[in-house]
């Protein structure tokens, strides 16, 4: 998922800027092989998190404490309800995010297996269908949100020192080391805080 300003001018033919999440209805939210590793060479205009200058000390650190958050956000009375036309609601963002980070701690694995190896790609459109996030127990998202992002934080953890460079790629050719895999997934994250306002 994505951030919010008006929306693309679909007469416009090319994209001038990354979609931003409120513009995406989650009917058609962007397929994961949208290039949003610009959010590692500066700070997110959204949610102003400025991914590129995490240490990777600290990314397990923080992505337990974005986790810590999360289960307020589904706790919330209005949880299945979506914002406005469009925003997906708190119940869906926690899906994401728990989806999110059981992919990146599969990413991570893979690319301390194998040299250099290619990403399948995930459409996180496709998976909210099929997986009727709307629908799901928002108790059940919110313990395995909280189960997800523990053990791919201690994923993180795991990460030897010479291991940090090790390379992978996306299908659409965005080439990630370790560290900026892990920089990306804890800016996906925040943003989605922030998009839920926890
Ligand atoms: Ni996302
Ligand atoms: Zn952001």
């Amino acid at each position: 998922m994505t951030s919010p300003s008006e929306p693309a001018d679909p007469q416009a033919g090319i994209e001038l800027r990354a979609p931003e999440p409120d513009d995406i209805e989650p009917e058609r939210i962007e397929p994961d092989d949208k290039d949003w590793t610009w959010v590692l060479q500066q700070a997110c205009p959204d949610c102003g998190f400025d991914a590129g200058t995490v240490p990777v000390p600290q990314v397990a650190e923080l992505l337990r404490a974005n986790a810590s958050r999360c289960p307020r956000v589904l706790e919330r009375a209005a949880v299945r309800a979506r914002p406005r036309q469009g925003v997906s609601s708190p119940l869906e963002y926690g899906c994401h995010v728990r989806d999110v980070c059981r992919l990146f701690e599969s990413r991570l694995k893979l690319m301390l297996s194998e040299v250099d190896p290619r990403f399948e790609n995930w459409d996180q459109d496709a998976t909210a269908i099929a997986d009727a996030y709307g629908a799901q127990d928002p108790s059940l998202v919110s313990s395995g949100l909280a189960a997800a992002a523990e053990s791919a934080a201690a994923a993180f953890d795991q990460v030897g020192e010479g291991d940090w460079q090790r390379m992978g790629r996306r299908s659409n050719g965005s080439v990630f080391t370790v560290e900026t895999l892990g920089q990306y997934f804890l800016h996906d994250l925040t943003h989605h805080l922030h998009d839920v306002h926890g």
